[in-house]
């Protein structure tokens, strides 16, 4: 770096109060490289923020200033229920959003947030690479880039003949997380995805803060570092914009940009259904949602008026909902309505924002995002920390600049069929009460077991019910190992047109399908079945099936010997016999 811009820098953190960065450094001549470095990390710091360092200190303390005077960031906003479209699975309606998806989908991109170490699952890879089931071991990322493979092949097929489209994947990583990914996609030649598809942007760190004068810290390692911390998945947003592939997607005629988290193996089911609700009702945002227990832990998507006639449809966490209802009229708080659930429906992080509209929004913004601060303080007085904090943001506070006249909604449908993350480990998931979501990769695991069976359930398919079982101490549904490949079937109506006659299937059986066109005739499954077919060939499978199958076989967390993607879900599969159909 050329010394006058290290010049301006230090100019820069001395106006802003960070003389201390200095304080210990000795004269020119000694640790000349180290000094060099220093101001090569504060130019990351400088470029990576929207509008600077100077601009990250000021936010700071004002952020900081409010913490320390209790100020509630929802001051002065009345919460109202706001509208959206909740969807009942498999009904006239889901099929005519989902088709609407599908044909939308060929103008989509897709942004996966995965810079998260996800320290409460306290697994040692990336969640990326972490199987999303154990029949298959197919892991997190290959099932999205496999579903977004088929979306675009489903839709083209819907434009018949006429379409081209290469769907985009962004993924954002960070510095824990992307040589990692690019890794596992390099060695499994992206999961058949073209490399030009797919797009890294990494996050960088952000300084942390010593002191309610938003001192930086320096790191305590090493003094001519300044330490720092994760600003959270809301950079995702200053991120695309910065990188300029907004326009490019734009330019390309592309229309909605959807993102997601690292570790939803249900994802996809919703996504037709939801892009279709985002496309006929013209939202600008559509967030997806599920039913939402009161006071569950899980935020609320609220409409918030503010006295100065303000409004915004955002998502509110559990902890800061309940009491801004009982501040405002509702001495209750937060409670059931008379569906047996809050009548504000729950975050699960995945928003579908109109291109257009998002362009528009970030070139007024560059895409910086509302931020808080979370300090520990030492003692009630609030005058220091028990350890440095940093400036967060979350990607689902974009629409908190929005203008009223934006058209936000929200997309809700069933639990089982939409949201089953892989956040906390066995130990912690175990503590969870009784009813409440464990989150971990055993109910991760059992979901998308579940969810299959009951989508096949419905196309007609006779199933035995699930059997009740514990591992690693939580108590999960087990139902039929079902697992199909995305292009085999993304939207009911499609499950619906490769099922008929009579099936049934027991529960101790295990049922692949690996191909595109197979199709299930009067079968009855007692065992593992496995079915591969190649590209575009058809099967018909029928026919009684039986043998002794597949058998889940528990195993403790804590038992090292045994790989950590096995034991953190409490059971490995014994593949003792299958029959297989080509
Ligand atoms: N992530 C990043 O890419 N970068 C970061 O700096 C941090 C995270 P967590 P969190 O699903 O129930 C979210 O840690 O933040 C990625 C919502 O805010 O799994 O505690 C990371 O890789 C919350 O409202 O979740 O909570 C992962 O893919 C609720 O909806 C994603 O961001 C909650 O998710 C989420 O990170 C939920």
């Amino acid at each position: 770096m050329a010394v006058d811009c290290q010049i301006e820098l230090a100019k820069m953190l001395l106006e802003m109060g960070q003389s201390h960065l200095f304080e210990h450094w000795p004269e020119p001549g000694v640790d000349d490289g180290e000094k060099k470095s220093f101001f090569d990390q504060v130019a990351r710091l400088n470029a990576s923020y929207p509008r600077g360092l100077a601009s990250y200190i000021k936010n700071a303390r004002k952020l900081l200033a409010d913490s320390r005077a209790g100020k509630n960031p929802y001051d002065g906003f009345t919460p109202s229920v706001p509208s959206g479209e909740v969807l009942t699975f498999g009904d006239e309606n889901f099929l005519k959003f989902e088709e609407a998806g599908i044909m939308e989908a060929r103008n989509a991109a897709f942004v996966l947030v995965a810079g998260g170490l996800g320290e409460r699952l306290g697994y040692n890879g990336i969640k990326l690479a972490l199987p999303s089931e154990t029949t298959t071991g197919t892991c997190f990322l290959q099932h999205y880039i496999e579903s977004i493979l088929a979306l675009q092949d489903a839709s083209c097929r819907l434009a018949q003949g006429q379409c081209q489209a290469q769907i985009p994947l962004v993924i954002m990583t960070s510095d824990d997380t992307h040589a990692r990914t690019l890794e596992l996609l390099e060695s499994n030649a992206y999961f058949g995805m073209k490399p030009t598809q797919v797009k890294l942007l990494k996050q960088e760190k952000v300084a942390c803060l010593d002191d309610n004068d938003a001192r930086l810290a320096v790191d305590p390692r090493d003094k001519y570092r300044i330490q720092t911390k994760p600003h959270g998945h809301g950079d995702v947003h200053s991120l695309l914009y910065s990188s300029g592939l907004l326009n490019v997607w734009k330019d390309a005629g592309l229309k909605w940009v959807l993102f997601f988290q690292d570790t939803n193996g249900l994802l996809f089911k919703a996504i037709p259904a939801s892009l279709g609700v985002s496309s006929i009702k013209q939202y600008h945002v559509n967030s997806l949602a599920v039913p939402r227990k009161a006071k569950e832990a899980i935020g609320g998507i609220t409409r918030l008026t503010h006295a100065d006639g303000r409004t915004m449809v955002i998502n509110v966490e559990y902890n800061q909902l309940d009491p801004l209802l009982r501040a405002t009229g509702y001495p209750e708080g937060d409670v059931n309505c008379e569906t047996g659930y809050s009548p504000f429906p729950g975050n699960i992080n995945q928003l579908i924002l109109e291109l257009g509209p998002y362009i528009e929004e970030l070139t007024k913004t560059g895409g910086a995002i509302e931020e808080f601060v979370n300090p520990k303080y030492k003692d009630s007085s609030k005058t220091s920390f028990k350890s440095s904090t940093r400036l967060e943001c979350m990607m689902q506070d974009y629409p908190k600049t929005l203008p009223p006249s934006a058209r936000v909604g929200f997309t809700v449908m069933d639990t089982w069929l939409a949201y089953a993350p892989v956040k906390n480990n066995p130990e912690d998931a175990a503590k969870v009460p009784k009813g409440n979501p464990y989150h971990s990769a055993t109910s991760g695991e059992m979901a998308i077991y579940r969810a299959n069976n009951l989508i096949l359930r419905k196309a007609g398919v006779k199933i035995d019910d699930p059997v009740i079982e514990v591992f690693n101490g939580q108590e999960v549904e087990v139902w039929p190992r079902i697992v199909w490949k995305p292009k085999w079937a993304l939207t009911f109506a499609e499950v619906r047109s490769k099922v008929g006659g009579n099936c049934s299937i027991t529960q101790r059986s295990t049922m692949v399908i690996k191909g595109r066109n197979i199709f299930l005739e009067d079968l009855t499954l007692d065992g593992t079945l496995i079915v591969n077919s190649v590209e575009d060939a058809e099967v018909k499978v029928g026919g009684s099936v039986q043998n002794k199958g597949w058998v889940l076989e528990k195993v403790d967390y804590k038992d090292t010997s045994i790989s950590e993607e096995v034991r953190i879900r409490g059971f490995r599969i014994d593949k003792v016999e299958q029959s297989e159909m080509n």
